[in-house]
C-alpha cells in the first residue's frame, strides 16, 4: 500500500499537465485559486467540494478553471495567493485554525479588509501548509447570498468572499498542503471523501 501511494505520488508530481503555477502580478509571483460547493459534471467525483486553480486574467472565465491541487511555486520567494471562495461555510470545530498563522504580516485580507480571524462557525474551508505553519481560514458565502455558485467553474459575478495572503516560501521541496475545515458533507464527521483524496481538498506544493 505504501509503495502503491508513493508510485502515486511520484507519478502524480511529475506529470506535468497536473500542475498550476504562480503568474506574475503587480506584486509579483500570484497564486490564484478557487473553492467550490461541487466540482463539474465530467469530474469522477462531481458532487465534491473542492479547491481549483484558476486564472483570473483569462477573457474567457469558464476556460481558466483547471482541477488541479499541485502547485508549483518559486523557492525562497514572496509568494501570493489570491483565493475565490465560492462556498458555503461549514463550520470549523476547532477555533485555532480560523486564525491566520504564518503568513506576512499576521494578517490575510478578506474582501480586501486586513483580518486575523473569522467566527469559527463561518469557516468554509481553510488553506494550510502544516510543514511551515502556515493557516489561513476562508470565510464562507452566507446561505442568504443571491446569485451562488452551484459548481465549478463558477463566474465572477456569482457570489463570493476574495481572500488574499502573502508567505515566504521555503527551500526547494514537497510539501503537503490541505484543509481542515470538516467541509466534506455526507460523509463521517465531514472528513472522508474529498478531504481524505488528493486533487480536492488537499494537494501538494512543489518549491523549485
Ligand atoms: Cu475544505
Amino acid at each position: 500500500m505504501l509503495a502503491a501511494i508513493a508510485v502515486y505520488i511520484i507519478l502524480f508530481l511529475t506529470s506535468a499537465p497536473g500542475a498550476a503555477s504562480a503568474r506574475p502580478s503587480s506584486v509579483g509571483p500570484n497564486l490564484y485559486l478557487a473553492t467550490v460547493p461541487a466540482a463539474k459534471g465530467n469530474d469522477p467525483h462531481p458532487l465534491w467540494v473542492s479547491y481549483y486553480a484558476v486564472n483570473p486574467g483569462n477573457a474567457n472565465w469558464r476556460t481558466g478553471w483547471r482541477h488541479d491541487t499541485t502547485y508549483v511555486l518559486p523557492a525562497h520567494t514572496l509568494v501570493h495567493v489570491t483565493i475565490y471562495e465560492y462556498d458555503g461555510d461549514s463550520g470549523s470545530r476547532n477555533p485555532f485554525i480560523s486564525q491566520a498563522q504564518g503568513v506576512v504580516g499576521g494578517t490575510f485580507e478578506l474582501n480586501g479588509k486586513p483580518t486575523r480571524a473569522i467566527n469559527p462557525k463561518s469557516a468554509s474551508h481553510v488553506f494550510a501548509i502544516p510543514q511551515l505553519g502556515l493557516n489561513v481560514p476562508l470565510e464562507g458565502v452566507v446561505g442568504t447570498a443571491k446569485n451562488q455558485c452551484a459548481n465549478a467553474p463558477c463566474s465572477p459575478s456569482n457570489a463570493h468572499n476574495t481572500i488574499t495572503f502573502a508567505f515566504r516560501t521555503p527551500g526547494k521541496g514537497i510539501y503537503r498542503w490541505q484543509c481542515f475545515v470538516p467541509c466534506a458533507a455526507g460523509y463521517i464527521f465531514g472528513f472522508g471523501g474529498p478531504m481524505q483524496t488528493v486533487g480536492y481538498m488537499d494537494g501538494f506544493i512543489k518549491f523549485v
